[in-house]
C-alpha cells in the first residue's frame, strides 16, 4: 500500500525504540508509509526493523554501509520520498523524545505551509526531563539561530513535517550539512527560499532507553558551521537560493592546481575570513570596475564566456546585458556559479586549456584571476583557444593581478605570516605564478596569438590590484 505521508525515522543503536516506536505509529491510525535509515548500528536495530517487514507493507528499511550522521541520514529521506512520489514527509527522532500522538496535531499544522516543526520554546517546562547541561547547550543553540541566522522558530529539532508538492527539491540540494547543523542550516535555507513555517508547542522527553549520539565535539562542530553559514550568508546571501540550473560533469577533466577543494573549503578560520575579504573586495571594487570595462569591450546582448568563473559573484547584474557562459574546471564552483546566477545563459563544467565550444562560438570572452595561475607556456595554449572560440572582431577582457599589486603585497605578508605561526597551514588559493609587470610584457605573452592588445590600464580604478588587458581578435582573415 502506498500512502501519501512518508514518516522517517533516522537511527543509529536504537534497539529497543525502533520496534515500539514504530507501534505507535501504527497505533495512532494516521495513514502513513514509515521509512527507517540505519547506518549499520552495531546493536542490530536494523535486524530488528526488518523482522517487522514481513507484517507490515508499509513499512521499510533502508541499511546505509555505516554511521554517515543525521543530516546526512535525512537527506536521504528527503530524497527518497521525492523519488517515491510521496506528498508530504514527516521527520521524527526514534528516541521517544518526540511523542507519536503528537503526530496528527503536527500534520494539521501544515495546512497553508510548506513546512510545519514541533517547537519546545512555545510553552515554559517543554525541556523539563532534561539535564541543566543539555538543556543550556539547546538553549543557547536557540539564541545563536534567533540572532545570527534570523530565525525565530526552534531550528535544531528533527520533528518536522514537509509539504514537498510546495517545496522544490533543488532547494533541499543546497544543504551541505551531514551531521546536526542540517536542521538549521536546511531551516534556514527553506525560509531563505520564501517557504512558510507553522509552529505547534511540543514537550520533550528526555530519552527512553539507549543514549543520545549527540557529543561535545558535535556541539563544537556545529557552532563552527554556524558561524561559517553566518559568514556566508553576510557576504554573499544569494548562494542560499535555489537554482534550477543543472550542471552537467565532463568526465575525465583533471584538477592539477586544486581548484576544486578550494571552491569546496570549509572550516577553517583563516580561510573563511579570506573568502569573506575576498566576497567584500569583488563586490565593492571589483563588481563597478568589472561592467565600466565589459561595457566598453563587448556590444549588449551578445554572447559571453567567462573562461574560469569560480563562483561568479560579481556575474549577477551581467546577465540582463549579456549571455553569459560560465565556465570552470571546479564542479564545486559551478553549482555556486549556478546558485548565484539563476539567470545565466549556461553553466558549463570545462578546462580553458581545450575548449569544448566550436570555433566562432563567442563575441567576447573575459576572466578575473585566472591567467596568473598559468605557466607562460601553458597561457600561450589558452590564449590560442580562446581565439579559436571568438567570433571575428571578438575580444577579450583580462583582469590579471600586476606584479606590484598592493592585494599580491598584503596576499604575500599574510601568507608568510600563517605559514610562521600555524602549524596546519594551508594555502589560501592555489599559486600565482605569472604576474603582469609591464604592457610591454602583455605584449610579448600575446604575441604569438594571434591576438592585438588594444588596451591595457593598471591604475587607480582598481586600486592598483589588477591589470586590465583587451585583446581583439581581427574582424576579416588576415
Ligand atoms: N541513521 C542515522 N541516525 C542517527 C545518526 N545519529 C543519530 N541518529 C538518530 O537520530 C535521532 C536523534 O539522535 P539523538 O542521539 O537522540 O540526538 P539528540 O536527540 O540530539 O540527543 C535518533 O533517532 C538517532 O538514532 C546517524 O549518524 N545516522
Ligand atoms: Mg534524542
Amino acid at each position: 500500500m502506498k500512502n501519501e505521508l512518508l514518516i522517517m525515522i533516522p537511527t543509529y543503536n536504537e534497539v529497543e525504540n525502533a520496534p515500539r516506536i514504530f507501534l505507535e505509529i501504527v497505533a495512532t491510525g494516521v495513514p502513513a508509509d514509515v521509512l527507517f535509515i540505519d547506518d549499520c548500528s552495531p546493536d542490530g536495530t536494523g535486524d530488528a526493523v526488518e523482522k517487522l517487514t514481513p507484517n507490515h507493507p508499509n513499512l521499510t528499511l533502508i541499511r546505509r554501509e555505516g554511521k554517515l550522521g543525521i543530516g546526512s541520514a535525512h537527506l536521504t529521506g528527503i530524497r527518497y520520498a521525492y523519488e517515491k512520489g510521496y506528498k508530504k514527509l514527516l521527520t521524527m527522532d526514534c528516541d521517544f523524545t518526540h511523542n507519536p500522538a503528537d503526530i496528527p496535531r503536527l500534520i494539521q499544522a501544515l495546512e497553508g505551509h510548506e513546512i510545519a516543526l514541533g517547537s519546545r520554546y512555545l510553552k515554559s517546562g517543554s525541556l523539563s526531563e532534561w539535564n541543566p547541561l543539555r538543556k543550556c547547550i539547546t538553549v543557547f543553540a536557540h539564541f545563536l539561530t534567533k540572532i545570527l541566522l534570523g530565525l525565530e522558530e526552534d531550528a535544531s529539532g528533527a520533528f518536522r513535517i514537509y509539504n514537498l508538492e510546495k517545496i522544490s527539491i533543488d532547494i533541499f540540494k543546497i544543504i551541505t550539512a551531514r551531521s546536526y547543523s542540517f536542521f538549521f542550516e536546511s531551516l534556514f535555507i527553506l525560509r531563505k527560499n520564501g517557504c512558510h513555517v507553522n509552529q505547534i508547542p511540543i514537550h520533550l522527553s528526555a530519552r527512553t532507553y539507549g543514549s543520545s549520539k549527540m557529543s561535545i565535539s558535535e556541539a563544537a562542530r556545529s557552532f563552527r558551521f554556524l558561524i561559517a553559514l553566518f559568514l556566508g550568508n553576510s557576504s554573499c546571501p544569494e548562494q542560499f537560493r535555489a537554482t534550477s540550473i543543472v550542471v552537467k560533469p565532463q568526465e575525465g577533466l583533471s584538477d592539477p592546481q586544486g581548484w576544486d577543494p578550494y571552491w569546496n573549503k570549509k572550516g577553517s578560520a583563516s580561510g573563511l575570513l579570506y573568502q569573506v575579504i575576498a566576497s567584500y573586495y569583488r563586490q565593492i571594487v571589483i563588481r563597478p570596475n568589472l561592467e565600466y570595462w565589459m561595457k566598453s569591450a563587448f556590444p549588449i546582448g551578445t554572447r559571453l564566456l567567462h573562461a574560469g568563473s569560480g563562483s561568479g559573484q560579481v556575474d549577477r547584474y551581467l546577465h540582463n546585458r549579456w549571455k553569459v557562459t560560465g565556465l570552470d574546471i571546479s564542479l564545486s564552483a559551478l553549482r555556486q556559479y549556478a546558485v548565484n546566477n539563476p539567470q545565466a545563459y549556461s553553466v558549463e563544467h570545462g578546462t580553458i586549456m581545450k575548449l569544448h565550444f566550436e570555433a566562432e562560438s563567442f563575441e567576447g570572452i573575459y576572466n578575473l584571476g585566472v591567467m596568473e595561475h598559468f605557466e607562460v607556456s601553458e597561457i600561450q595554449l589558452i590564449l590560442k583557444e580562446f581565439y579559436r572560440v571568438l567570433k571575428p572582431g571578438g575580444k577579450v577582457l583580462l583582469f590579471w593581478p600586476h606584479a606590484f599589486s598592493i592585494s599580491v603585497a598584503i596576499l604575500k605578508g599574510v601568507h608568510k605570516v600563517l605559514k610562521a605561526t600555524s602549524k596546519t597551514f594551508t594555502e589560501l588559493h592555489p599559486a600565482e605564478i605569472t604576474y603582469i609587470r609591464s604592457r610591454k610584457q602583455a605584449e610579448e605573452l600575446i604575441a604569438e596569438s594571434g591576438f592585438r592588445l588594444i588596451d591595457y590600464s593598471f591604475g587607480p580604478r582598481d586600486c592598483w590590484v589588477q591589470s586590465v588587458i583587451i585583446l581583439e581578435k581581427k574582424a576579416g582573415d588576415e
